[in-house]
């Protein structure tokens, strides 16, 4: 696939621009929207005068981090709208996630607010090589979640074409796409899986009905592994692109299809910063740590140093697509979603890259934390792939691959096709515990 020679940027001047002017902005809007936070008086507000600031001039980007952080749970605290920064008649949309822990996060967007996520995520589109012709076939879920409406104001900017089919309801989604054609596919990682297949047994393959050029995955974690996986499945571009409800939903960050080696961070509107989880001391570019967000721009919910929980590492320099913001890595997954078995840590996307390498099985997996007997166990669900006669390698070396990656033995469930169930809305369940009762996967004893 040929690459145009200056790839193309929806706004090349914020995405492309130096350094210095860079942080000269950055600093510029993080001082005003520390006033802003002092004028309000909420609780932001209120634990910077806590923490000795009483202006915005008083600080800067190298002091960013002594500065105090929030929390999700903060938001829990003030739901509904108790961190609104604008009156509540300023509201345009609220959004929101389910979230992990089945309270709901709720976020409101003013218009200029909404009009901002736009831009976002139309540079995510631009940077996955979407134009103005391109048809968006976007799959992400409709509603509170922020992926769906979010991807749809970004392409309806950049003046695509948006198909907003919506999560779910997958023989539809085949039809759609045999008959307009989409260049771009929005959605889950996992539910690009599901479609990929669904696709291929309606015979719709890349190059015959199928002419995706990139995809633009995100809301949960995957990896390199996958991403050979979706490449091969769709025939597109597999690119990741990251953002939270919090933040503003999808297009914080976003990978350009000619690095697809990490995520430009919107960083003219999102401050970010990595810490060490526990102790909240910055660590250096390169180290892998919690990420943390200021929004230097928003109006109706200005987050400083929003604690995402989202394990990453940051890279700076100028990429080879030209734009100078920073990089983050793939998101490893939530620190909270990490998995504590037997003393060994391991995050699901650790498991997800050494499975995947092997080339008999498909890409869906689930992972079963066996809690029946006092020594949890952890057993990786796989499957065959469709058309393989079974892994290459046996269950023993699949296991024995495990155990010198993760340091943990794992115990690998080799399991007949279409075993692991799909996902068709919402995000990925990776992780299941079983603790007594049936096997929370038929055909697991
Ligand atoms: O998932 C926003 C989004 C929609 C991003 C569509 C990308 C595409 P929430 O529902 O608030 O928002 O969930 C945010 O999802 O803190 C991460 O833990 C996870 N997440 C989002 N994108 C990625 C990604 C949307 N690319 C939470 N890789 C975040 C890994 C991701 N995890």
């Amino acid at each position: 696939m040929t690459e145009p020679a200056r790839p193309a940027m929806f706004e090349p001047e914020a995405e492309s621009m130096s350094a210095e002017q860079l942080t000269g902005l950055q600093l510029e809007r993080l001082r005003a929207m520390i006033d802003r936070l002092i004028g309000l008086g909420g609780l932001q507000g209120t634990r910077l005068k806590e923490a000795g600031v009483s202006a915005g001039a008083e600080v800067n980007l190298a002091t960013l981090a002594r500065l105090p952080t929030v929390t999700r749970e903060d938001l829990w605290d003030a739901y509904p709208f108790g961190l609104l920064a604008v009156p509540r008649e300023k509201v345009v949309a609220v959004h929101g996630s389910s979230g992990t822990g089945g309270r709901p996060t709720l976020v409101a967007y003013s218009r200029a607010d909404l009009q901002l996520w736009a831009r976002m995520c139309a540079r995510a589109l631009v940077a996955a090589g979407a134009t103005s012709a391109s048809i968006v076939h976007n799959a992400y879920g409709y509603g509170l979640f922020t992926g769906g409406l979010g991807i749809h104001q970004g392409a309806i900017e950049l003046g695509a074409t948006v198909v907003p089919v919506s999560g779910g309801m997958t023989p539809r989604q085949v039809t759609l796409i045999k008959d307009l054609q989409p260049d771009i596919l929005t959605c889950t990682p996992s539910y690009a899986i599901r479609l990929g297949e669904a696709l291929a047994e309606a015979d719709v393959v890349p190059g015959d009905g199928l002419h995706l050029k990139a995809g633009l995955f995100g809301a949960e974690p995957w990896t390199q592994e996958m991403r050979v996986r979706l490449e091969d499945l769709l025939g597109l571009r597999a690119l990741d692109i990251y953002g939270l409800s919090e933040i503003i939903g999808p297009g914080v960050a976003a990978e350009c299809r000619q690095a697809a080696n990490g995520l430009h961070v919107n960083e003219d509107h999102f401050l970010v910063e990595v810490i060490d989880p526990v102790s909240g001391e910055p660590v250096p570019d390169g180290t892998p740590g919690e990420l943390v967000f200021t929004t230097i721009t928003k109006q109706a919910l200005p987050l400083l140093r929003y604690r995402t929980g989202d394990i990453a590492s940051l890279r700076r320099g100028t990429c080879r697509c030209g734009r100078t913001l920073a990089k983050m890595s793939k998101v490893a997954g939530r620190k909270d979603d990490m998995l504590v078995i037997r003393g060994v840590n391991v995050y699901p996307s650790e498991v997800e890259r050494v499975l995947l390498t092997e080339p008999g099985l498909a890409p869906e997996y689930l992972l079963v934390i066996d809690e029946r007997q006092a020594q949890a166990q952890l057993i990786a669900c796989v499957e065959i792939g469709t058309g393989s006669a079974g892994p290459h390698r046996s269950q023993e070396e699949l296991e024995s691959g495990l155990k010198d990656a993760l340091g943990l033995s794992v115990t690998v469930r080799v399991l007949p096709p279409g075993s692991v169930p799909r996902t068709e809305v919402g995000k990925a369940v990776r992780v299941r515990r079983w603790r007594g009762g049936d096997p929370p996967l038929p055909g697991l004893s």
